[in-house]
């Protein structure tokens, strides 16, 4: 039976709390190596978060908002996708979108504010990062539904937090999926804070999965911070939205139940919004050692490889960091040069504007403003 054909309140597991395979729960169909691959990219998104932060803190990047705990739901699901499907990112979906082909150093480049980190490669299947919230949901509903007036088979995945799903946007972007019966999956990463606003002030519906059930389509629940049950899910969603069986209409929303370790951004300070209890508590749930635990009593994974792939990411991570450093530097006016063909005037007056300010004053003079 497929993992979404139940109640949107029975949430999905494949691995307990300590990263064993729970009774009578199938491990999803993928090579030992691939397994061992999702795990290298888990670990691959812990180290570069500590590392973004830590540039953050040294002035060597702009805000950066980090995903520790939350690399098992966009690891899961990210390889849950084929090549030819695409991804909708939000603003915290750096590991997803590097699996789905986004070179690392253009992420960088984008949270060290650089215009050239918003330029996606012609053959990576991902969408601009949304930072308004939810405007990426309706985007996708749409680029799904032309897909499959063209006759093609692609899956389009979008992603969103919880506090999205208070936005207009959210309910325009579903309810129009159903009615057009459109190839997309909404996955929806439940960390259990819209910055400090806590999930129980967000909505009173029981689940967030359970909204699904108001468009016509399925709903699902699973641990978001169990990355099987979260391929798993995510793959039958992606199956059912390019070929559903009959009766099935191809639209799916998962929320995926887990929780945001740090802080909503480098500019945020959680300890006055959260207790530490909390965070512990959650922590005892971390999709690292559970997807840890899992390989390695199963036979897959051993010292040896652990320590490859450790020292493989940190290579990794400091090649790039070294990379987009000694890049050249973007002129201030650049800023103006992506959006549009032909400047509007209203630009063009703010960047002659611009211009007169540096020669008068210099940029030392600006920049310490
Ligand atoms: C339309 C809009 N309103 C407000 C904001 C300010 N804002 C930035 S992040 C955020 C919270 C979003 O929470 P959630 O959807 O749960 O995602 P998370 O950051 O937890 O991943 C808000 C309100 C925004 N970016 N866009
Ligand atoms: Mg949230």
């Amino acid at each position: 039976m497929s993992t979404i054909q139940r109640d949107p309140d029975d949430r999905v597991q494949i691995l307990d709390d300590s990263g064993h395979v729970r009774e009578n729960a199938a491990v999803p169909d993928l090579s030992d190596d691939r397994l061992v691959e999702m795990y290298r990219d888990m670990r691959l998104a812990r180290h570069l978060d500590e590392r973004a932060v830590s540039l953050q803190r040294q002035g060597r990047m702009g805000t950066y908002p980090p995903m520790s705990g939350q690399e098992g739901a966009q690891v899961g699901s990210a390889y849950a996708l084929d090549a030819e499907d695409w991804m909708f990112p939000s603003y915290r979906e750096h590991a997803a979108v590097t699996v789905h082909g986004m070179p690392l150093s253009r992420t960088m480049l984008y949270w060290m504010g650089s215009e050239a980190g918003g330029k996606i490669p012609e053959d990576v299947n991902v969408f601009t990062v949304a930072v308004p919230i939810a405007t990426q949901v309706p985007h996708a509903t749409g680029m799904a539904w032309a897909s499959k007036l063209r006759g093609e088979e692609r899956a389009f995945l979008c992603y969103f937090g919880d506090g999205a799903t208070s936005e207009g946007d959210f309910h325009e972007g579903l309810n129009f999926a159903g009615v057009f019966d459109v190839p997309a999956v909404f996955f929806c990463n439940n960390n259990q804070w819209a910055i400090s606003v806590p999930r129980d002030r967000q909505t009173a519906s029981e689940t967030l999965a359970q909204k699904a059930t108001a468009y016509g389509f399925e709903g699902v629940q699973v641990d978001g911070m169990d990355p099987l049950a979260v391929y798993q899910v995510t793959r039958d969603a992606v199956e059912k939205a390019k070929g559903p069986g009959p009766g099935e209409l191809r639209p799916t929303l998962i929320e995926a139940v887990q929780y945001r370790f740090g802080a909503h951004t480098t500019a945020d300070d959680p300890s006055v919004y959260r207790d530490e209890e909390e965070v512990e508590r959650w922590k005892q749930k971390d999709p690292l050692p559970r997807m840890e635990t899992f390989l390695r009593s199963t036979g897959r994974l051993d010292d040896e490889t652990v320590d490859a792939i450790e020292a493989e990411i940190e290579d990794r991570v400091a090649e790039t960091i070294e990379e987009v450093e000694s890049m050249h530097r973007p002129e201030p006016a650049e800023m103006f040069e992506y959006v549009y063909r032909d400047m509007p005037e209203r630009l063009d007056e703010q960047l002659r504007y611009l211009q007169r300010i540096r020669d008068e004053h210099g940029d030392d003079a600006l920049l310490e403003g």
